[in-house]
């Protein structure tokens, strides 16, 4: 079995130190950092998600696998932000109010670092005003918004709302993404940007600026 097939395996069920140890080797072996993170962990994750689904999986095990996937993104981020790039843009980051999912908006955020965006990451349960205000405070030229669950998605709208009937209207694009976000909500919405994972959030980015 490959380093990176064991990292997705040892991902799955969990074991933070020794994916954390994988990573670690498979650094050390030069083996390029977007095979680590799409074929190792975020694969890894798509396995949990799949057996969470099915029942297999309950919500303890979940989050022992997201605690797993934080310590490999941690140790692979100083290589996705090596990038080319000096500070291309700022841009505010969060996923939206009512929602706790970060592991997707964390790998767009890090995708974004790594191509040389300066990202303000705002965490998670993030209200309209947190992402209007850092953005005025920044001087930010976008606004990620990420959600995962059908019952938050309209906070994206909200924000876009506040936005638009304040005095940051036109001075910020926003972009979203997640799960259940499609290019056609994104339209609805009147959201700038919808990007469906973190390197065409990159591509998106950049065609917004
Ligand atoms: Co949650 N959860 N969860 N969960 N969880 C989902 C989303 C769900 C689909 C699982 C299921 O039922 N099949 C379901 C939502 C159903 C729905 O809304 N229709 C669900 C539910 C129901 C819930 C709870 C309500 C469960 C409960 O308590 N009864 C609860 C809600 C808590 C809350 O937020 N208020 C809950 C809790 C949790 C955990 C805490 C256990 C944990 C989160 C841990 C954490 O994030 N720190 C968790 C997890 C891990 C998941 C699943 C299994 C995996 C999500 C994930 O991390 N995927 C998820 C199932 C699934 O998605 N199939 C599920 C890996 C990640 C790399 O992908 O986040 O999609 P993703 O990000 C991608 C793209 O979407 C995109 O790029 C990323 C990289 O490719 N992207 C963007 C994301 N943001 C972007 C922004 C952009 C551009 C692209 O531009 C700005």
């Amino acid at each position: 079995m490959s380093l990176i097939d064991e990292i997705r395996d040892t991902l799955v069920v969990g074991n933070a130190p020794k994916v954390a140890e994988l990573t670690e080797k498979a650094l050390a072996e030069d083996t390029p950092v977007l095979d680590i993170l799409n074929d190792g962990l975020v694969k890894g994750m798509d396995i949990v998600a799949e057996k969470w689904k099915n029942g297999e999986y309950y919500i303890p095990n979940v989050l022992i696998a997201a605690r797993a996937m934080k310590q490999g993104m941690q140790l692979i981020k100083p290589k996705l932000v090596e990038g080319d790039y000096k500070a291309r843009a700022v841009a505010v980051a969060g996923t939206v109010k009512g929602d706790l999912h970060d592991i997707g908006k964390n790998l767009v955020v890090m995708m974004m670092e790594g191509a040389g965006f300066e990202v303000v990451d705002l965490g998670t349960d993030v209200s309209a005003e947190k992402f209007i205000q850092t953005a005025k405070e920044k001087n930010a030229d976008l606004i990620l918004m990420s959600a995962l669950l059908t019952t938050t998605m309209m906070a994206m709208k909200d924000v876009i709302n506040t936005l638009k009937a304040g005095e940051m209207a036109g001075k910020v694009k926003t972009m979203v993404g997640g799960a259940p976000i499609t290019q056609k909500f994104a339209d609805e919405i009147g959201a700038d940007g919808y990007a469906p994972d973190g390197s065409s959030a990159v591509e998106r980015a950049k065609d917004l600026l």
